[in-house]
């Protein structure tokens, strides 16, 4: 079963829309396996996002990430990384398809609403920046069955 991190990041949290994006996921089928509400500190935002360190936008995207809460979460399923990619929508709202969280919800590239990994590898290393392996539950999920084959 994949995993994937998923981030209501501070817009979420300051506009209420944490229960949305949490919703939206639990709704799809998707299971949630950890959740915690944290402020992102300068040092975990740069490793978070160290892949696009020295582009334009970094050092506005680390003080917006840093700048009130966030909720991460562990989410798993099958091809969870593509289905969480999928529900996100496009980094630019405008260009995110009708239907999504960004394209629904949001406006700026930069308040984006919600992260989520975009690969295998990347998925391993972002949850391990902000779960322990303890933190992560196995559970069993009974509706799962009403959900997938
Ligand atoms: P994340 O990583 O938050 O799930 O978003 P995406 O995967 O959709 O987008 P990304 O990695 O290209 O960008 C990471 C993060 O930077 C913000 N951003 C991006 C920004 O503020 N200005 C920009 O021009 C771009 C391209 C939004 C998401």
């Amino acid at each position: 079963m994949e995993r994937t991190l998923v981030i209501a990041k501070p817009d979420a949290v300051q506009r209420g829309l944490v229960g949305e994006i949490v919703s939206r996921i639990e709704r799809r089928g998707l299971k949630l396996v950890a959740m915690k509400m944290l402020q992102i500190d300068e040092a975990l935002a740069r490793r978070h996002y160290g892949v696009h360190e020295g582009k334009p936008f970094f050092e506005s995207l680390v003080a917006f990430i840093t700048s009130a809460p966030v909720v991460v979460m562990v989410v798993e399923g099958p091809r969870a990384i593509e289905t969480v990619r999928a529900m996100m929508g496009a980094t630019d709202p405008l260009k995110a398809a009708p239907g999504t969280i960004r394209a629904d919800l949001a406006m700026d590239v930069q308040h984006n609403l919600v992260h989520g990994s975009d690969g295998p590898e990347t998925a391993a290393q972002e949850i391990a920046l902000f779960f322990r392996e303890e933190e992560i539950l196995t559970w069993t999920h009974d509706v799962a069955r009403w959900v997938l084959q």
